[in-house]
């Protein structure tokens, strides 16, 4: 579908003094950013970039455990996984929505996405390779992605912050199922015990990447915690995830394979071990084990659904069309 949109009012107005200063006000008042207030043109463009890689990441996310939709175990498992499945693609959704309210059309988004120019998280390049899979990427990666994102409904932009809300209540629950998942299958026969071992051996490191580079190598770091859009270092936060996952993997009987990872009581944190940083690089790079295939998936499934978009777009049309009836006239 074509989106027509019109620009935010302000995009002229990029070297207004006047402009400039209710900004910062509003970023030294830990005020929000509407779309409609001047901004600096690197805050509407690292916006962008941030919004629209969170969007397709919810999109692509979906693939790794719709793959099992058609093998969960039971009705009740599938009729979950599914429901969680379509929260993904709302939340990709209203962050295209977001994104949109900063003057980039979707059209384009979703063109940068398809055409492999586009970052997504790393993470959903890696295969769901068991049902234990399943129970791992709901707990650890909707996990990472809470620990990530309930800072973020304190986002200085507003669209984003408030639909940041909604996901994050959303990924609660997919948590939730996750854990349920594994604490059953750790409850269960020694295969099935073990298969919730190996997937969480398989998942931790990539779910700990998924909070982006060390600090000292994110370049972009400082400058959106200035702004109020993150709220704290990626490395914080990697730190503040696996603090809360250590416990909650010794409460489902499984451990991780980190030799290094131990309590240190003078940091009053959990010490883990170096991360397989050249392996991120690599994945990010589009070398990942599914990079290809979901790309391909993805634009595959973009070119099925053209018949829908166009048809939304021919009723949208027809209802732009439409002479506005007054009711009361009528009766
Ligand atoms: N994968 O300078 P920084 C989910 C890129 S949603 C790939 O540190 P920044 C829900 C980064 O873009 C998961 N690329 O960047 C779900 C940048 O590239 P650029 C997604 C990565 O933005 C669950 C470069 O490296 N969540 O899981 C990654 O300050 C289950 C330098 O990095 C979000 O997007 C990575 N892991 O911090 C769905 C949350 N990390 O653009 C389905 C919002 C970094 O300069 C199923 N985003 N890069 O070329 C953020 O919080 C931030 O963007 C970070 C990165 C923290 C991801």
């Amino acid at each position: 579908m074509t989106t027509t949109l019109t620009p935010p009012t302000t995009g002229h107005l990029d070297d207004d003094a006047a402009g400039q200063a209710h900004f910062d006000q509003l970023i030294a008042d830990d005020n929000r950013v509407e779309p409609t207030d001047w901004m600096p043109a690197a805050y509407r463009k690292t916006l962008v970039r941030q919004v629209s890689q969170h969007a397709h990441s919810e999109i692509i996310g979906m693939q790794p455990e719709a793959n099992w939709i058609t093998r969960a175990p039971s009705l009740k498992r599938k009729a979950i996984l599914m429901a969680k499945v379509q929260d993904e693609a709302g939340h990709g959704l209203y962050l295209y929505s977001a994104a949109e309210t900063l003057g980039t059309p979707r059209d384009e988004l979703v063109d940068q996405l398809l055409s492999g120019k586009a970052k997504y998280s790393s993470i959903f390049n890696y295969p769901a390779r068991t049902w234990a899979d399943v129970g791992a990427i709901g707990w650890l990666v909707d996990g990472a992605a809470i620990a990530n994102q309930v800072p973020l409904c304190r986002a200085s932009y507003g669209p984003y912050g408030r639909s940041m809300v909604r996901i994050c209540k959303e990924e609660s629950f997919h948590q939730r199922q996750g854990w349920e998942i594994l604490y059953e299958l750790a409850r269960g026969t020694a295969e099935q015990k073990q298969m919730a071992q190996e997937a969480i051996n398989r998942f931790y490191g990539p779910a700990l990447q998924m909070f982006g580079p060390p600090d000292d190598e994110s370049p972009n770091s400082q400058q959106s915690m200035a702004w109020n859009i993150k709220r704290f270092s990626n490395d914080e936060l990697r730190q503040r995830f696996v603090d809360m996952i250590v416990p909650q993997v010794e409460a489902l009987g499984l451990s991780f394979e980190d030799p290094d990872l131990k309590w240190n009581e003078e940091r009053g944190h959990y010490d883990f071990g170096e991360l397989d940083w050249s392996e991120f690089k690599a994945v990010v790079r589009g070398n990942g084990p599914c990079n290809e295939q979901r790309l391909n998936h993805r634009r595959a499934a973009h070119d099925e659904g053209a018949w829908v978009r166009e048809a939304a777009a021919a009723y949208a049309r027809r209802q732009a069309d439409q002479p506005v009836v007054d009711s009361a006239l009528i009766a």
